[in-house]
């Protein structure tokens, strides 16, 4: 793997535009749970059962229990050397840009500010009626109702079967489109839109890399696939 990981971090020189999609395992080494892993179970809840808008209508208080807990559990851990690697690429590189999938908040604690958070953010709260919507550190046992118009606030993020933001997806989608490289880390490549982002860069003559523990419905089409903890090899792509 070493003579691949060389190969790949030459490419990332000079101005090449790059491109690198996260996902939950890039945050796994900072002890936050995955989505898909052996801990990605909350009180028996798989977390696509609650990250739903139905499950939120018909039970509110269980859903943001989940969300507080998260809250909470994130709120104790920091970025990884994954995270900060990252921010490190985006300081070497002019045309750099972090999507991630991710709702943790730990790319920008390491200090990357031109992040696309296409799935939001576990420090967002917005109305479920009115377009009241801000950001909110603090702990919340209770769902707290919107200032506003006095009904629900919900979490900040897309829920499964929920559209992403259209201007957050255009940005995307036009980034991945024009990439030179398209880094694809610690995902499981299971949740569109993101997971077809790779066949977009390679349609549009971009190399793809692939940065996992193990082999994702992706890999044979990437082309190169660096296998093992991202908080390892990242830091040698950033060098
Ligand atoms: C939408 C926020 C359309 C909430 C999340 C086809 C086309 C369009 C839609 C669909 C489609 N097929 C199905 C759909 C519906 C759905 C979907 O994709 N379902 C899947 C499950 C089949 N998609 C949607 O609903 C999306 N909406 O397309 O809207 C639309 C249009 C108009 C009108 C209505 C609808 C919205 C999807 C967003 C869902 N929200 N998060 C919250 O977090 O609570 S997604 C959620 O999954 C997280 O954001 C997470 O990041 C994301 C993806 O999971 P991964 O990040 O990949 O995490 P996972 O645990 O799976 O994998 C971890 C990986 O890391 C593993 O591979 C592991 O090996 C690796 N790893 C572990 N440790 C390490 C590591 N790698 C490196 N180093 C390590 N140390
Ligand atoms: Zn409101």
């Amino acid at each position: 793997m070493q003579a691949e990981l060389e190969m790949v971090k030459a490419l990332l020189g000079g101005d090449r535009r790059v491109v690198v999609l996260t996902g939950a395992g890039v945050s796994a080494e900072s002890g936050v749970p995955t989505f898909r892993g052996r801990d990605g179970l909350w009180k028996h809840h798989r977390a696509e059962d609650l990250a739903r808008p139905d499950a939120f209508a018909a039970h509110p208080e269980l859903v943001w229990e989940f969300y507080n807990w998260r809250r909470r559990l994130v709120g104790n851990c920091y970025p990884n050397a994954a995270h900060l690697a990252l921010a490190a690429m985006e300081r070497q590189m002019p045309n750099f840009l972090l999507i991630t999938q991710n709702v943790d908040g730990l790319h920008a604690r390491a200090g990357s500010r031109k992040v696309l958070e296409m799935h939001g953010s576990l420090w967002q709260l917005c109305c479920t009626v009115c377009s009241h919507a801000r950001e909110d550190f603090s702990e919340l046992p209770d769902l707290p109702d919107c200032p506003v118009c006095g009904h629900l606030l919900r979490p900040g993020v897309v829920w499964f079967g929920e559209p992403l933001v259209p201007g957050v997806l255009k940005l995307a989608i036009e980034a991945v489109a024009k990439a030179d490289v398209f880094l694809s880390v610690g995902t499981s490549n299971l949740v569109q839109p993101a997971a077809s982002f790779y066949q977009l860069a390679k349609d549009h003559g971009a190399v793809t890399v692939e940065v996992n523990m193990e082999p994702t419905p992706n890999t044979g089409f990437m082309d190169f696939a660096l296998h093992g903890p991202a908080g390892d090899i990242l830091p040698e792509l950033a060098g």
